[in-house]
């Protein structure tokens, strides 16, 4: 089998989406995922002007040696954008590879493990009451573990929580937002909504929360050890995690469980958080991590050390992500949990899948490959539209990490 073609179709059924799709001598085509979110346009040209030209005339099955070839082969390695292309050129080959094999991919990953995979919903509100609503509404849907994120009494806007009762939705048409942000009213506030929680639904539901880069090791040693008694499933990316050892302060001083990595590219993004045994999640997108070659090295590598995956899932990874991320959570040992945030009705449209819900457990389906198609001329009729992630600035006016 012989790759003949290679193109992209952007898109923008209320949000952005970069896909890139490989056509073979055989017929047979495979779809991948190459958005970023906010900067979708230099990973469609790092992919058209760069990478999609080598592809022609190689052999869809050579995932590997086609990955090191991209990877190493560059001499340019790593980042986002570069690892967000080579990802989607690798989940196109295996959703190939499974369409000519004619099984699911998660066959091809060491088949099913588990019955489901676990995913967790999104829950948010202005305020506490708020937040708790939107908690036993997620419960009522079916899912057993959520993520928590509430308005901060005090401040205008805080991460995770929609404007005007939309779902929330982490990116804006136009230039970026801007948002302010206290960590003193934030750590006042936060143990509040947790407490509330558990005497509100009881012990039992996995309750998760996002801090979002915002704290320090310090600060998030503090927040963690405040949020033991609500026995969190996790505290998810406490600081910005350049710096690694910074987890062994986190650490030091509190049990919460800690999952990190939504924003890494790289196995070596989390080496010393890993081998240290600093987290318990590896939170790195299947797309943003180079594809399911390099995430089942990563998950491998993980697996020594009792660490689990919890994949990012919100709405900016297309479902053709979500679909690769069930093939693998499905398959792996050391799958943790995967997020889920519900795309739109126009955003499933234009990419039918055969991936369900039921009771809190996602499956992929049983198609050959991943499962997951793209209706081109409907995705025709909703072109690109320029949109970013917000800026967070402190109430001195200076920037912060959003
Ligand atoms: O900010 O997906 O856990 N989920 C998140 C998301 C991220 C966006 C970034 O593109 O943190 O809301
Ligand atoms: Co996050």
């Amino acid at each position: 089998m012989k790759i003949t073609d290679a193109r992209l179709i952007i898109c923008s059924p209320d949000r952005n989406f970069v896909t890139l799709r490989i056509d073979t001598d055989e017929g047979i085509y495979g779809l991948g995922d190459a958005t970023l979110n906010g900067r979708e346009l230099a990973v469609a040209s790092y992919l058209s002007d760069h990478l999609l030209p080598c592809l022609i005339g190689r052999d869809p099955f050579q995932t590997e040696d086609i990955w090191q070839y991209l990877y190493r082969g560059a001499y340019w390695r790593r980042g986002p954008v570069t690892m967000a292309a080579i990802g989607a050129v690798d989940v196109a080959l295996w959703d190939i590879k499974g369409k000519a094999l004619n099984t699911p991919v998660y066959n091809l990953l060491g088949g099913q493990s588990r019955q489901g995979v676990m995913v967790y919903s999104h829950a948010n509100g202005r305020d506490l009451s708020e937040t708790v609503e939107s908690v036993q509404k997620s419960i009522e849907e079916g899912y057993f573990a959520i993520r928590a994120q509430s308005g901060v009494p005090g401040m205008s806007g805080t991460y995770g929580v929609p404007k005007g009762g939309k779902a929330y939705e982490p990116a804006e048409r136009g230039l970026p937002a801007e948002s302010l942000w206290s960590t003193e009213k934030y750590l006042r506030f936060a143990p509040n909504l947790f407490e509330k929680l558990r005497v509100e639904i009881g012990p039992e539901i996995h309750l998760l929360h996002d801090v979002h880069h915002r704290l320090t090791p310090i600060e998030a040693a503090r927040l963690g050890k405040a949020l033991e008694p609500y026995h969190l499933f996790w505290m998810e990316d406490p600081v910005p995690a350049e710096l690694q050892e910074g987890f062994e302060l986190i650490r030091k001083h509190t049990t919460t469980p800690i999952a990190v990595g939504e924003v890494f590219n790289s196995v070596w993004d989390a080496h010393d958080l890993i081998r240290h045994q600093l987290i318990d999640y590896l939170r790195m997108t299947i797309v943003h991590g180079g594809g399911i070659t390099a995430m089942k090295k990563a998950a491998d590598f993980a697996a020594m050390y009792h660490v689990r995956t919890g994949c990012h899932g919100a709405t900016d990874l297309s479902p053709v992500t979500l679909a690769a991320a069930l093939h693998f959570g499905l398959a792996i040992h050391n799958f943790g949990v995967q997020e889920h945030m519900r795309h739109t009705a126009l955003t499933d449209e234009v990419f039918p899948h055969q991936y369900t819900f039921d009771a809190g457990y996602m499956h992929p389906g049983t198609a050959p490959g991943l499962g997951v198609e793209i209706d081109e001329t409907l995705a025709a009729r909703y072109p690109y539209q320029r949109a970013y992630l917000p800026v967070a600035r402190r109430l001195d006016g200076s920037i912060t990490d959003w």
